[in-house]
């Protein structure tokens, strides 16, 4: 396990990182004074309201770890957190999950109303894949990257369409929504946990492992990683609506139980989901045994998705 000062250590880098991010971000969406300006105000309060960065984070320091360069990685990285804020702002529309707080601060619908929020989403989503698909055609009229290169990086937009869309985030989301007052079969569950919340984490790790080149064996070792880590971070998302707080979260919690939905705690118990945590957390470490300590970051984000209070 990590020692005092490797974690540090980590919460020194996580905190560059995110800075690196937010920075990249800010620069993105900007407020502007077209017609249209009321949207990019409504995308930016979403983008800029402090999330914790995590998937962002993941891609830059898995890039690392493999050699890669940031730079190169930085327009997936932020196309991947506006597609996770996209679905923040829907998942808190009236017609899904209908929250009032996200992040420490109204919803987006909340101040901007419905149809805007809406549109945000809509926006926030569209960009990522401008963002992406621009950085693309710069690196072509540029000759910064060949036709390898350009392969790869087209293979990697393709893997963030797939973690977001039906086969990931959105089929997640619809298994989720049909299963609220059901008990439903533990498969069914994982499947519902690995594609609403497990496929955009995934990708976010894998991105940087496809734009880099890698050979099977570091794209098996990822692979585990992340599937592990994906599944962990929503059950210990199940495990903090139970026992974390509205201060410390900066949204609603409760609601699983109150509302009958179908999560790690409300069907299998607090216990069993702390279990699980943990058997997810020590399986996606043991992914990442080649990487020796190249891989330090890596091992601390992993106990640090264990053991956040937001
Ligand atoms: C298209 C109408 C429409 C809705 C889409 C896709 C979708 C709704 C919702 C996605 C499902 C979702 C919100 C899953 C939960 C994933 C999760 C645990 C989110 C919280 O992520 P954190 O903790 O949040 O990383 P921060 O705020 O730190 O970024």
């Amino acid at each position: 396990m990590m020692n005092c000062s490797k974690r540090m250590e980590f919460e020194a880098k996580y905190e560059v990182w995110v800075k690196y991010i937010n920075d990249a971000l800010s620069g993105i969406i900007t407020e502007n004074e077209t017609p249209a300006k009321s949207i990019y105000s409504a995308m930016r309060y979403s983008l800029m309201a402090g999330g914790k960065r995590i998937r962002p984070v993941l891609s830059l320091a898995v890039c690392e770890m493999l050699g890669g360069k940031i730079e190169d990685i930085l327009p997936y990285a932020c196309a991947i957190e506006m597609i996770h804020t996209y679905s923040l702002i829907h998942d808190d529309l009236p017609a899904m999950d209908n929250d009032d707080f996200r992040r420490g601060k109204p919803t987006n619908h909340k101040v901007y109303g419905e149809a805007r929020a809406i549109l945000a989403g809509d926006g926030l989503l569209t960009y990522a894949f401008e963002l992406m698909t621009g950085s693309m055609l710069d690196a072509l009229n540029n000759g910064t990257a060949d036709i390898d290169s350009l392969k790869r990086r087209i293979q990697a937009v393709y893997y963030i369409a797939r973690a977001a869309g039906v086969s990931g985030m959105i089929g997640g989301q619809v298994v989720d929504i049909e299963s609220v007052d059901m008990i439903i079969e533990p498969e069914v569950h994982e499947f519902m946990n690995r594609c609403k919340t497990g496929a955009l984490i995934k990708a976010a790790i894998m991105v940087p492992v496809i734009i880099t080149g890698q050979d099977k064996d570091v794209m098996d070792c990822l692979e585990k990683y992340s599937d592990s880590i994906g599944l962990a971070f929503q059950v210990k998302d199940d495990i903090l609506d139970s026992e974390g707080s509205m201060e410390l979260l900066g949204k609603r919690t409760g609601r699983d139980v109150q509302e009958k939905r179908s999560t790690s705690v409300t069907l299998h118990g607090l216990d069993e989901a702390k279990n699980k945590l943990d058997c997810l957390i020590r399986e996606g470490i043991a992914g990442l045994e080649r990487f020796g300590e190249k891989a330090d970051f890596l091992r601390c984000l992993a106990l640090y998705i264990k053991d956040r209070e937001k």
